[in-house]
Order: structure tokens, then sequence, then C-alpha cells
């Protein structure tokens, strides 16, 4: 599969739609989660067209993806959710359940968020 470019977050980089942005750089996007699943849940985007989690560490360069990380973290810490813990997820795919083919981690935090996978 390749990058489709009218994907929603593509539009969402591109300023067609809006978002409720929480950081930005020349390299990454993060903004609040339009379905919230938790107190506090931030999208964070690298703005390279890559679909996926595998797509984006075999297509960008180490130090893109290790600086993505790091942004993650420190999007986490400006959040304030570092203190009290939050969790990262990458849905990734069918089976993982991602369904914007743009790749993105979730950043949930704000209450105790319970089993890491649903049952059934
Ligand atoms: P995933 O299932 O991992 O692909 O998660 C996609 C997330 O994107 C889902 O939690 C809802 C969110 N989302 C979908 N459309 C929009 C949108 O237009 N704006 C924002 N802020 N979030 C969106």
């Amino acid at each position: 599969m390749s990058y489709q470019p009218d994907n929603i977050f593509a539009k969402i980089l591109r300023g067609e739609i809006p978002n409720d942005t929480v950081y930005e750089d020349d390299e990454v996007l993060a903004f609040r989660d339009i379905n919230a699943q938790a107190p506090v849940h931030v999208l964070v985007i690298p703005k390279g067209e890559y679909i996926s989690l595998d797509d984006f560490t075999q297509g960008a360069s180490a130090e893109v993806v290790g600086r993505f990380f790091q942004k993650v973290a420190e999007i986490a810490r400006q959040l304030g959710v570092d203190g009290e813990g939050y969790r990262v997820i990458a849905n990734t795919g069918h089976n993982g359940g991602q369904e914007v083919p743009h790749f993105h981690m979730h950043i949930c935090a704000g209450r105790r968020l319970g089993r890491m996978i649903a049952q059934g």
C-alpha cells in the first residue's frame, strides 16, 4: 500500500482541517484526539509521509526516528503527565486497529488506564 495523501492527518497537516495543536515544529505535529479515550489524549505525528510505525522506521533515518520518540516523551512532559504516568500506543495495520494511515502515536493519560488490551 502506498501513502494516501487524502487521509485525515494529511489534511490536518495541510491545514485543510482544524486541529487543537499542543506542539509543533518542523518535523512533528501533536494535537488532541477528536475522540478522546482519556482525560489527556494527544496524537503525535511526523510531518513526513509515513503510513505506519513499520513504514516510518524503515523509511526515515535513524536520526529522524530517534528525534520523533524523544519528542513524544518531551510532549508528555509538556502536558504534565510524566509524573503520574501515561501510555503511548501505535496501532499498526488491520489487526492493530489502525484507522488513519498516517503514522501516529497516541499519548493517553489523566486516569488509571486499566488493562492494556481489551478482551474479545
Ligand atoms: P488509530 O485507530 O490508531 O488510527 O487512531 C486514529 C485516531 O484519530 C482516533 O483516536 C480518532 C482520531 N481522529 C480521527 N479523525 C480525527 C480528526 O479529524 N481530528 C482529530 N483531532 N482526531 C481525529
